[in-house]
């Protein structure tokens, strides 16, 4: 008698993968050549296009060390097809104090280093989506905030997928 044993994964991107099982009892079997089995899957890109843009504005700029500066992104899709698992990665300014960061959705980013990634699920084509990240500089400096987007669907304009933005740091009034 058999036993059906079903495990569904959802792949991310266009790649290989591979599923390796292996059975195993406290009886001793008697044929180990069968006990295995490598399954290898093809994953193809999404189908359709989409055609996703990024764009930044830093607020206040400049801004005075000690004060908070926000950087309000916006990504768009520009179609025709809806970008699917759209990544927002975000390259944090140096110059801004890891304990002050703040961002929308922030609980669903992984941090790894400086570089924030951020999940924002799927965009339908015409509609947009803001995300926002703030911090505070510590010293006057320049802080520039780089982003880009990347989805499971093909993108047919890869010059629009980035954005940098430079922000002026001034030294702090002094408080009295
Ligand atoms: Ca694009
Ligand atoms: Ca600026």
């Amino acid at each position: 008698m058999g036993t059906d044993w079903i495990l569904r994964v959802t792949p991310t991107r266009a790649s290989t993968i591979q599923n390796n099982v292996r059975v195993t009892s406290t009886v001793r079997d008697l044929n180990q050549q069968n006990d295995t089995a490598t399954e290898r899957t093809t994953v193809t890109a999404v189908a359709g296009s989409a055609d996703l843009k990024v764009s930044q504005v830093d607020s206040p700029d400049p801004v005075s060390a000690g004060t908070q500066v926000t950087y309000s992104v916006t990504v768009t899709n520009a179609g025709p097809s809806t970008a699917v698992g759209v990544v927002l990665t975000d390259i944090v300014p140096a110059g801004l104090s890891r304990s002050s960061l703040r961002c929308s959705e922030c609980n669903l980013c992984s941090i790894n280093g400086t570089t924030l990634r951020c999940p924002l699920g799927d965009l339908a084509s015409g509609a947009s989506k803001v995300w926002n990240l703030h911090g505070v500089p510590t010293v006057a400096s320049t802080l520039r905030n780089t982003v880009s987007v990347t989805s499971s669907v093909r993108d047919s304009n890869q010059t629009n997928n980035t954005s940098s933005e430079t922000t002026t740091v001034t030294q702090a009034t002094s408080a009295r």
